[in-house]
């Protein structure tokens, strides 16, 4: 348990974490005090029919551990899913940050990553229209250094004097608690309406940002502009990102409604069954800087959490790249109770004054305590440092070090005044030196008074499909809200962002229309549509629909093929077992119509079956019509084709029919790599 642990490259957290791992297996059941149990059936009674005896400290113990194991949820990103991984630098980033590790290309860092929802509670759905939190621990040789960021580059608030405010709101409504993980109700929107500032984030929460397709298909933001900071003292602003390298994808919200119900752990099982397959989840850490003396050189201030700094005016610079490529062994010990904070930085990264995130800065802490029960939780192992760790600070619940000696002060004589401080030299932290005058006031920046421009920046980026799903999501949650009174607010508010937008979503709520606006942002970043991003057919889910008697043609080389592109086909059938063709070609069958659904895929493959099996061609046509609904890729060869014909899909954007397998695989792939088909006119 020594703190004193060697850093030793990429493995140094896994090496520390695995003193701390136990295997259970072919070992003997034992009390907490290791006496051997010799029966863990029956509690200990005065005579067969007869009551339970106090002094049976099995029975004791056992129901005692398990009457507290349960420990208070996040009050906010309850719901989480976690993973091993590393970082590489690409390049030195000496330059701009002595950060140790930026610095080296050859260097590993070990990290652990943790993706959630946000207003949720621990066993929510994961599908809900909601931020997703993206949380990554750097194990760094010169302590931990925690990016506590989100999917989302802006927040609702610009203070932390707000932030109970705006979650009390979010969260289910307190006199019934409902509704559950939804922003869709009447405080949310009050909220936003009577919290200008939220007007930016919620453009975004309203776009298919909010309902992502995967964890390992979304950008990361830390937000908040920090600081680099180089061997020299010289300073740069800067805003993290993460970029997915398989592309920013969403599902559409329909499905996400109902993959909520299908698989409500579909975005942990799709991480999870990523990294089981060895598919390990990348994503590149962009920066994006901006030197000290060009603080004021925007039309926004650039400590306002609610802005952007637009990738085509300040470029993104890829840094270095995070592979996520192992699960954790114990969901409570790790991804529950790991602990992180903005707060936890290293040498080279500092602060900015943002107001939200100065606040941050004190609530990580102080919410770690009563969740985790004490001051110790930086000895629990996933929170644990790499490097050593050495002060003062001593006792508190669960203290696990055992420190030696009877110097715990500073300073002091008896211990040569140690643990010394380090000088800058050393490594030593220095605050940067921002030189800071004011009084003191409860007030807010001027700077921080434009709430709409850049929501026109976002809603003026978007594709025209994007823009129908975003008029379609104001208008399901507002659908939702009772009052009218919010929901005329809601349209005035959103009448200042865009006229069409508000209108869209008026008339389909019975609100009054909005007048026309005269906005005169007409910028647009083209960054932001996620039309522009990456797309790749790499681990996507095919539905391969075939029932018994099937005709063989060059089906079992077609699904060889489509394996070699990197997709995942999975039989899907009537029932289990395995699925024969006429000549003689077998399939195994991983799910039936009954256990799978097409909102769990992103492509179908139909194959057909025997043309007289009446209830195969029902179900079969149910399942290719949803999939059809969303806009996903269809495939059909051979009989396939009859049920694309008789429901009118066939000539259909991203149906593709072929029976000769040289030109059906490569046409497929590609429609599945386009990841919908938003042009497929939907009846
Ligand atoms: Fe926060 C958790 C991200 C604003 C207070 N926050 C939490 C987590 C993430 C974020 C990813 C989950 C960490 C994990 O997986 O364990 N929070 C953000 C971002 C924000 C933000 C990107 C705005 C830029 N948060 C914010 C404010 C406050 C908090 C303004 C309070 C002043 N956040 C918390 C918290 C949580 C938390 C209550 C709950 C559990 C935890 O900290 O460990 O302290």
């Amino acid at each position: 348990m020594s703190n004193e642990r060697n850093v030793n490259g990429g493995n140094s957290k896994k090496e520390q974490l695995e003193q701390f791992t136990t295997d259970d297996r072919n070992q003997k059941l034992t009390t907490n005090q290791g006496v051997k149990v010799s029966e863990d059936e029956f509690s200990l009674k005065a005579g067969e029919r007869g009551p339970t005896l106090m002094e049976d400290f099995h029975f004791r113990e056992k129901m005692t551990h398990f009457d507290h194991e349960r420990i208070p949820e996040r009050i906010v990103h309850a719901r989480g899913f976690a993973a091993h991984g590393e970082f590489q630098v690409y390049e030195s980033m000496k330059e701009f940050t002595k950060a140790g590790f930026l610095q080296d290309p050859g260097k590993t860092t070990p990290v652990f990553v943790r993706f959630s929802t946000v207003a949720g509670s621990r066993g929510s759905g994961e599908l809900a229209r909601d931020a997703r939190g993206f949380a990554t621990k750097f194990y760094t040789e010169e302590g931990n250094y925690d990016l506590v960021g989100n999917n989302i580059p802006v927040f609702f608030i610009q203070d932390a004097m707000k932030f109970p405010d705006f979650v009390h709101a979010v969260k289910p409504e307190p006199h019934n608690e409902m509704p559950q993980a939804a922003s869709a109700h009447d405080t949310f929107w009050d909220f936003v309406a009577n919290n200008q500032e939220s007007a930016h984030m919620v453009m975004w929460t309203m776009s298919d940002r909010a309902i992502p397709r995967s964890f390992r298909m979304m950008e990361g933001f830390g937000v908040h502009t920090f600081r680099f900071v180089n061997e020299a003292g010289k300073s740069h602003f800067v805003k993290f990102h993460w970029k997915p390298v398989l592309g920013t994808h969403s599902v559409v919200w329909d499905e996400a409604q109902k993959i909520n119900g299908k698989d409500p752990d579909f975005h942990r099982r799709d991480l999870w069954e990523a990294i089981e397959n060895g598919d390990y989840p990348e994503f590149e850490l962009g920066v994006q800087m901006v030197p000290e003396e060009d603080e004021f050189r925007f039309d926004f201030d650039i400590l306002d959490p609610t802005k952007l700094w637009p990738e085509e005016d300040v470029p993104v610079k890829l840094i270095g790249k995070m592979t996520l490529n192992r699960n954790v062994d114990n969901v409570f010990a790790e991804t529950e109770q790991v602990a992180f904070h903005p707060g936890h930085v290293v040498p080279g990264i500092d602060f900015s004054n943002d107001p939200l995130l100065q606040g941050r800065l004190f609530s990580y802490t102080d919410t770690q305590l009563i969740r985790l029960g004490g001051p110790n939780f930086h000895e629990l192992p996933i929170n644990r440092p790499v490097c050593p760790f050495h002060n003062n600070q001593r006792d508190g619940y669960g203290r696990q070090t055992i420190n030696r000696g009877p110097v715990s002060y500073h300073k002091n004589s008896l211990a040569q005044n140690t643990p010394a401080t380090s000088t800058e030299a050393e490594g030593g932290y220095k605050h940067y030196e921002e030189k800071v005058e004011g009084h003191k006031i409860r007030a807010r920046s001027e700077s921080f008074k434009d709430h709409f421009s850049q929501a026109t920046l976002f809603w003026n980026s978007m594709s025209d499909a994007e823009k129908e799903h975003m008029i379609q999501a104001f208008s399901f949650e507002l659908g939702k809200v009772e009052s009218k009174s919010v929901q005329q607010q809601v349209v005035d508010m959103f009448a200042n962002v865009s006229t069409e937008l508000a209108r869209g979503f008026a008339k389909a709520i019975g609100a009054e229309l909005p007048q026309e606006q005269s906005n005169s942002v007409t910028k647009a970043s083209p960054a932001l549509s996620q039309e522009n991003t990456t797309h790749s057919p790499k681990t996507r889910k095919v539905a391969v629909i075939v029932g018994d008697g099937f005709k063989d043609g060059e089906v079992m080389a077609i699904l060889e093929d489509l394996k070699n592109e990197g997709l995942q086909p999975e039989v899907v059938s009537d029932q289990l077992g395995k699925v024969m063709g006429r000549d003689k070609a077998e399939l195994e069958v991983q799910h039936t119509f009954l256990t799978a659904d097409s909102v769990l895929f992103d492509a179908v493959y139909i194959i057909g079956g025997k043309e007289e099996d009446k209830a195969f061609y029902k179900k079969a046509t149910l399942f290719i019509y949803e999939a059809f609904s969303h806009y996903k890729a269809i495939g059909a060869t051979e009989e396939g084709r009859k049920l694309l014909n008789a429901a009118e899909m066939d000539k259909s954007p991203g149906v593709i029919i072929e029976d000769d397998k040289k030109s059906f695989v490569p046409k497929f792939v590609d429609a599945i790599a386009s990841h919908r088909h938003w042009e497929r006119e939907v009846v």
